[in-house]
């Protein structure tokens, strides 16, 4: 398959125009839209959505109440799910939830998130990933900038831009407690990376990324161009954003832990080839490809 966004194949760094619609509904959708005309164009033109108080208190309790317990279950556990913070124990991330708990499958099919996803990526769409990022207070780490599709794009062989994640904040997002930062408009382009990653480069880059992050020059240009947005809001919120839009986030020195759970959907027409690094893929808790339900 050809390679649209070629990325860590060359040392010179070059920025590719979007080669894909951000808004993928078709025809006969049109009119089927659960978000308001004024949320479509903002989410297309700033390539993320905020939807303040998505979730209820209730269903907020009980999604955290499952958080805390999956990182209690896996406190010791040396599943490849886990992944560690970088220089201590601590918990960072847990991986292929919606495999891993009942309560998270459900979550990940709950139809009012999936009439919005079904919209933005046209059609029907599968669990690409899933996770819980850990950010507790004082000690929780930050995220450097990247864009999603970059890594998915080379290590996971996704052909094109017609991903979405949907992150379910579980704690309030204030500006100060590690909280997401985007570059609105930065999914019109995507920034090559320079540099070969290593084998079995996600055992690091889950922890800290190296590979696959924008150079200085092109970061300070999109900053510049565009700005850094921080979505903001109570648990409960869901933040969606396109698979290319840059983001990153700072660690939390504040007392206030930031918990969010993340679910990647693809398109089904979108399904993962080989990857376009030429290595081997990814594991299937990261990427999958093998189980597929369908979710409509
Ligand atoms: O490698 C990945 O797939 C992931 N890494 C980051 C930093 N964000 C998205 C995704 O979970
Ligand atoms: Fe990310």
């Amino acid at each position: 398959m050809q390679d649209l966004y070629p990325s860590r194949k060359s040392q010179e760094v070059s920025i590719i125009p979007r080669k894909d619609p951000v808004i993928h509904a078709g025809e006969g959708q049109e009119n089927h839209s659960p978000l308001s005309q004024q949320q479509i164009d903002s989410y297309e033109k700033n390539g993320f959505l905020m939807l303040e108080s998505f979730f209820s208190e209730n269903e907020v309790k009980e999604m955290s109440k499952e958080i805390y317990g999956l990182a209690d279950e896996y406190k010791q556990s040396d599943k490849p799910e886990v992944v560690r913070e970088p220089t201590s124990e601590e918990i960072r991330s847990i991986f292929a939830v919606h495999q891993n708990s009942d309560y998270f499958d459900k979550v990940s099919a709950d139809q009012r998130l999936l009439d919005i996803v079904n919209y933005l990526l046209g059609g029907d769409v599968y669990v690409n990933q899933s996770r819980i990022n850990y950010k507790p207070g004082f000690t929780g780490k930050e995220f450097y900038w990247h864009s999603d599709f970059e890594t998915w794009h080379v290590e996971d062989g996704m052909p094109r831009m017609r991903a979405v994640s949907v992150s379910i904040a579980l704690s309030d997002n204030y500006s100060f407690n590690g909280p997401l930062m985007l570059i609105p408009g930065s999914h019109e382009h995507f920034i090559s990376c320079i540099g070969e990653a290593p084998e079995d480069h996600y055992k690091k880059s889950l922890k800290m990324q190296e590979f696959g992050v924008p150079d200085h020059d092109s970061m300070r240009w999109l900053a510049e161009e565009y700005g850094i947005s921080v979505p903001t809001g109570p648990a409960g919120s869901v933040l969606l954003f396109e698979c290319n839009t840059m983001h990153g986030s700072n660690s939390n020195i504040t007392p206030y832990g930031r918990n969010n759970l993340f679910m990647v959907y693809n398109s089904v027409e979108n399904r993962l080839v080989e990857p376009f690094s030429g290595a081997a893929p990814r594991p299937e808790f990261i990427a999958a490809r093998k189980k597929l339900p369908v979710l409509g």
